[in-house]
């Protein structure tokens, strides 16, 4: 009796285990549990027993379906929720394994980490200061008067009278210059913003600019830092000039451009038939820069350059379009 009862169990119990969907689970419940079912008709006859016997089979067989039942409830709400939610409870081992998907860094980062590498080579160090700026910073120390157009309410996010969000990362290298004595050479990399947004132009994009100052440091050590970078981010090829210009916080000035990386010269759409596009701004530190710092320009003297990197990474990728950097369109992404 009582080994007909284990076996029972036994057998239920694998049987419950290979139940895959409702449809099976249900047999099960027939088969055994139902009011024909195997565990039922044992039951039914118990009263054929001995009566000495009766008590201990009757406790058995009913711990037994209290059991069985319980497994049949919990098993039973899992494949209505799985089915519900459409899974399938098969496991088919033999199937290819799904892969993982693999990320990468943005092309903007790749970018960023680019141009910072070069500079880092020639023996730059990185510098970073926050967003959030005082006026003082942005602005004041960087010769930029409080009549010049770059302080505009157009140009600039405001937080209040004297702070501002950065439009330039030069406060990171003012900070530095107002901490360190020279020789300094850093390179100051991070989001700047600006009150500007339309095809060409998003109100938050990305910079890197450059500082060196020493004794002796000259125009020519500017150009040949520069043109070296050029040829290593675009190539050892690339034609390289520099045009005279103004920066508030650097004289004498220039602005560097490159041989169109697009139609080689010749003319296109990109640099506007010019055959040249503008990369970078530079100039050596105007000594009334060095006055906020405390730096004495009768011993030191410096160059400093500016670059956006949305622009770089435009021309060394190809896009014709900055917006597609913010989209996070993954057809797009993928490419890098
Ligand atoms: C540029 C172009 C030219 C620049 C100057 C300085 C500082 F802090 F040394 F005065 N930092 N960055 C600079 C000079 C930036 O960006 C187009």
């Amino acid at each position: 009796m009582r080994e007909q009862l284990v076996q029972l169990e036994e057998q239920a119990l694998s049987e419950l285990e290979a139940a895959g969907d409702l449809k099976s689970l249900e047999q099960f419940r027939i088969k055994y549990l139902g009011k024909k079912g195997l565990l039922t008709g044992f039951m039914k006859k118990l009263g054929t027993l001995p009566p000495q016997e009766r008590p201990e089979a009757g406790r058995l067989a009913n711990s037994v379906k209290q059991r069985l039942t319980a497994l049949f409830q919990e098993k039973r709400e899992r494949l209505a929720t799985q089915e519900e939610s459409g899974e399938r409870f098969v496991i088919d081992v033999t199937l290819p394994g799904r892969r993982p998907l693999r990320g990468h860094l943005h092309p903007l980062t790749q970018t960023l980490l680019g141009v910072c590498r070069i500079f880092k080579n020639m023996g730059f160090q990185v510098a970073k200061g926050p967003d959030v700026e005082l006026d003082y910073y942005n602005f004041e120390a960087l010769n930029i008067p409080k009549d010049h157009p770059a302080r505009d309410m157009q140009d600039t996010f405001y937080i209040s009278d004297n702070v501002v969000l950065r439009t330039h990362t030069s406060p990171i290298q003012i900070r530095v210059m107002e901490r360190r004595r020279p020789p300094v050479a850093i390179i100051a990399p991070g989001k700047v913003y600006r009150r500007d947004s339309d095809v060409s132009h998003t109100p938050m994009f990305h910079q890197v600019e450059g500082l060196l100052v020493d004794r002796d440091v000259s125009f020519s050590d500017l150009k040949g830092t520069l043109i070296s970078f050029v040829h290593q981010m675009f190539g050892p090829d690339t034609g390289v000039r520099f045009r005279p210009s103004f920066f508030p916080f650097t004289e004498p000035s220039a602005e560097v451009d490159i041989r169109c990386v697009i139609c080689d010269g010749k003319g296109c759409r990109t640099c506007s038939q010019t055959g040249w596009l503008e990369i970078l701004g530079a100039g050596m530190v105007d000594p009334e820069v060095f006055g906020f710092v405390d730096y004495d320009p009768e011993e030191f003297s410096g160059f400093a350059f500016g670059m956006g990197i949305e622009r770089i990474a435009m021309l060394k990728f190809g896009i014709d379009d900055i917006q597609l950097f913010y989209k996070n369109d993954m057809r797009f992404l993928r490419q890098f």
